[in-house]
């Protein structure tokens, strides 16, 4: 009977310590904020997730004519991502999209889109432009590329819906193996 209780304990803990918490990872702020428009230019992205996260982190910027942005460093601590770019984003439409692993160790992608409205010199217009020009050429790497990452999201879309349905079933298993552990301890006193 000893030996089946300390098993159980084993177990709990185990199974603790995989889950230590039963939430995924989500963003709670950024800056810019999701749907805004900024009226400065920028060149770093700020987001704050609810929980800590990992070093692994990664991030994408792209504009709404689907070109991407060189992300030059991304420094992280605890849950504060800061994403500094090689220049200033020009006025236009982005989109900000991350893959995170959470404290849950679950792999988290979403993403956040925001206009850029900052009053323009010629300069950057010229600027832009040559970048459109620039960029047709890219344009058929993009569209795959954008293509790859619709399939990514889908495929994250259903290992969330998984690892929620596995985190009932653990949550499940818990209690019950609580419950055993319980009724085991409190026959031994009697
Ligand atoms: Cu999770």
């Amino acid at each position: 009977m000893k030996k089946i209780s300390i098993l159980l304990f084993v177990a709990t803990l185990f199974l603790f310590s995989a889950n230590t918490v039963f939430a995924h990872t989500h963003l709670d702020s950024s800056n810019p904020e999701d749907g805004t428009t900024v009226t400065e230019s920028i060149d770093t992205i700020e987001l704050n997730f609810d929980t800590v996260i990992e070093q692994n982190a990664t991030l994408q910027v792209e504009s709404s004519e689907g070109d991407t942005f060189e992300v030059t460093d991304i420094s992280i601590t605890d849950g504060e991502l800061v994403a500094t770019l090689d220049e200033d984003l020009a006025n236009g439409s982005y989109t900000v999209t991350w893959d995170i692993i959470g404290v849950d160790g679950h792999a988290m992608q979403d993403s956040i889109t925001f206009e850029v409205d900052a009053e323009s010199s010629e300069e950057e217009e010229i600027e832009e432009s040559t970048t459109a020009e620039e960029n047709e050429s890219m344009t058929e790497n993009n569209q795959s590329e954008s293509d790859d990452s619709t399939t990514a999201d889908e495929t994250n879309e259903e290992t969330a819906t998984d690892s929620s349905s596995n985190t009932m079933i653990i949550a499940i298993l818990l209690v019950a193996i609580i419950a055993i552990i319980a009724i085991v301890l409190i026959r031994k006193k009697k």
